[in-house]
């Protein structure tokens, strides 16, 4: 591909701004992380052992975002987690900046911070000089450890003797036979170490019996790849008047879109403030779980069971994104902020890809009688993040469409999870990709967390299904169908599941504000790619994730409500998520709603997943639904080369 020669093709926008605070949502910037963790050294919960799990923006009242106007003064607070290196537990401070001071603590004596990105490479060193470890390298014919490669994956919870009441890691390992190559094709089966956190003590080496280590390569790396293709001819996406969408502080514009963006550790990127036209569709949108449940019970396997999100972070494993790799065009990026665990600022440079993309077709109409036609193009505007979670990489894109809609779509890409087994003896739970190499079959299912505020914060949610007329005076031909729409008033009657048998989908109305119809202004969640669990519920696994029992929750608003697995999920024992929330049977009608919308992948693995997977896409869009009084796109003015496309639309 070329590049968009001489034009102005790439900027980050945040070298500036991210010095300046320009409204009260906008993530926190370097010099606000520094400040917070210097007012929490200056008292540290755990003395000289405080590490920091997280600093994030303490998000004001949505009263304070209506009410803000640019230039007007905004008080700013932090949210911290922070732990200590010796002792388990997790203490949640609240830190005011203006006033340089902690305003609240409290302390969770059995939570276990998310898994460090400093703590990955420091496992995989005390897990290969642990002797039983490399005894059971031996047994396999290893005898250089530096060769064996240690993947930090979270323990779970599973009541094991000798686990419980800490902090620990599970681990899996893999031989990369020479430098460079793809070390996911040479499993290491049948052996994994249990490792404390807090002593970095190698508590139990696993050994579930040697079978050989696969040894034929399979690599994606160019160096590796013996023959080419032929390249096809260039694309050059240029746009030589510029692009369409402004970005000012943390606030996007484009066309009649208007949001802003944020940013934690945990979520990596959020939306607020989300309009069209001036007119509020939500306060808050992001994607707050994953979990990746694999259904093999051979071996360690079992124990494969992994938040993402949760017990890792996505935001702390963002990419930064290479122009004409990662994204295409013309490209404004902006970096984010972060903290590492001793509280100093962790920048990721163009974390963030924003863009413009033409979507085809958006409308059109042949008039056969006078042979005249109207064609105008889709375009939308691309929000994008790529987030590396040890083997496999989550493409995340928020995409803003002309027509009102608004789509997330998620890219899996990266390198299956591989075990070994003998030649050709996959077993029912995996299929074999490479001779004695297999991937299990697995999911992957997330979670996200739309605070809508449909014309304003009073909402109610509706479910829709179609149903046949039975056969009758009133259906003489049998052709009737018809939509039923029920409001599900409250938080248990609102915990839903798909049924494609009646078409069924939600939407999400305002029952104060109505179309020209009369009937209450809505958007409609449409959940393209519900997912049948099967890990059983009442599972140690299945209990952590009791979230994904349902496809559709929805909770009266409470800020403290975050996440639906529960606020710290590493080792967590299912309490504290959204089947707790709902068990409060609070009214969901006509006032403030968080939609938890719960879709994803199911993965049984393909051949052509490996070496390396191409993407594989799951997502879900909210589209207007009697939100506008008709295509809100008919004032699109028709493209500057009408004249020709449209006489050979026409077919003459
Ligand atoms: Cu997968």
């Amino acid at each position: 591909m070329s590049l968009a020669g001489d034009i102005d093709c790439c900027h980050t926008a945040t070298t500036t701004d991210a010095l300046s605070v320009l409204h009260p949502l906008q993530a926190l910037t370097p010099a606000e992380i520094a400040k917070v963790a210097a007012i929490v050294n200056a008292d540290p919960p755990y003395g000289v052992d405080t590490r920091f799990e997280t600093i994030e923006l303490l998000e004001p009242e949505k009263t304070v975002v209506r009410s803000f106007k640019p230039g007007s003064p905004i008080a700013r607070n932090a949210r911290v987690s922070v732990f200590s290196t010796t002792t388990v537990g997790v203490t949640r401070l609240f830190v005011s900046l203006d006033k340089g001071k902690i305003t609240s603590r409290k302390e969770f004596p059995q939570a276990r911070p998310m898994i460090q990105l400093e703590q990955f490479l420091a496992i995989e060193g005390y897990v290969r000089q642990h002797p039983e470890f490399i005894a059971g390298c031996k047994r396999r014919g290893i005898t250089d450890m530096t060769t064996v490669c240690v993947d930090p994956w979270s323990a779970g919870n599973f009541s094991i003797p000798g686990e419980e009441g800490r902090h620990l890691c599970h681990v899996f390992a893999w031989q990369r036979l020479r430098e460079n190559e793809n070390f996911y094709a040479h499993p290491i089966e049948g052996l994994n170490a249990v490792i404390d956190l807090k002593t970095w003590e190698v508590i139990r080496v696993d050994d579930y019996g040697a079978i050989p280590i696969p040894t034929k390569e399979a690599n994606y790396e160019k160096e590796f790849i013996k023959t080419q293709r032929k390249p096809l001819k260039p694309i050059d996406v240029i746009q030589p008047e510029g692009v369409s969408f402004k970005v000012e502080g943390s606030r996007l514009t484009w066309d009649n879109w208007s949001f802003l963006v944020g940013f934690n550790a945990r979520e990596a990127l959020t939306l607020h403030d989300i309009r069209y036209d001036g007119r509020h569709i939500a306060h808050r949108a992001s994607l707050v779980e994953m979990v990746v449940p694999y259904g093999s019970p051979v071996n360690g396997h079992f124990r494969k069971n992994v938040f993402d999100i949760g017990e890792y972070g996505i935001g702390k494993l963002a990419n930064s994104l290479k122009l004409g790799c990662d994204c295409l065009g013309a490209i404004e990026y902006l970096d984010v902020h972060l903290n590492t665990m001793n509280g100093d600022v962790m920048t990721i440079e163009k974390a963030i890809c924003i863009h413009e993309e033409d979507s085809g077709l958006l409308w059109k109409h042949w008039d056969f009688r006078t042979d005249r036609a109207e064609i105008r193009r889709a375009r939308k505007l691309v929000v994008s993040t790529i987030c590396t979670v040890g083997n496999y990489e989550y493409a995340l894109y928020r995409y803003f469409h002309i027509d009102g809609s608004i789509e997330f779509e998620m890219k899996a890409t990266g390198i299956i999870n591989t075990a070994a087994c003998l030649p050709g003896q996959p077993g029912k739970y995996a299929r074999e990709v490479l001779p004695g190499v297999v991937g299990h079959i697995h999911q992957h299912i997330f979670c996200a967390r739309l605070d809508m505020a449909v014309d304003g914060d009073r909402n109610s949610f509706v479910e829709c299904n179609t149903y046949a007329e039975p056969e009758g005076p009133e259906n003489p031909y049998g052709n009737a169908f018809y939509e039923s729409e029920t409001v599900l008033d409250t938080e248990l009657k609102a915990a839903r599941r798909a049924n494609p048998a009646s078409h069924r989908y939600w939407k999400v109305v305002n029952p104060n504000k109505t179309n020209y119809a009369g009937t209450p202004v809505s958007y409609k969640l449409e959940a393209m790619n519900c997912v049948t669990p099967f890990v059983s519920p009442n599972s140690p696994s299945g209990k952590r994730s009791s979230f994904v029992q349902n496809h559709v929750w929805v909770t009266a608003f409470d800020p403290e409500e975050r996440y639906p697995g529960g606020e710290y999920m590493n080792h967590s024992d299912g309490a504290g998520g959204i089947a707790d929330f709902v068990k409060q049977d609070r009214p969901i009608k006509n006032t403030d709603i968080v939609l938890w919308h719960v879709f994803g992948l199911h993965h049984p693995v393909r051949l052509e997943d490996f070496p390396v997977q191409p993407c594989i896409s799951t997502g879900f869009k909210l589209v207007p639904h009697g939100f506008f009084d008709g295509n809100p796109c008919i004032d699109l003015p028709a493209e500057v080369n009408e004249a020709s496309c449209c006489a050979n639309a026409a077919g003459t």
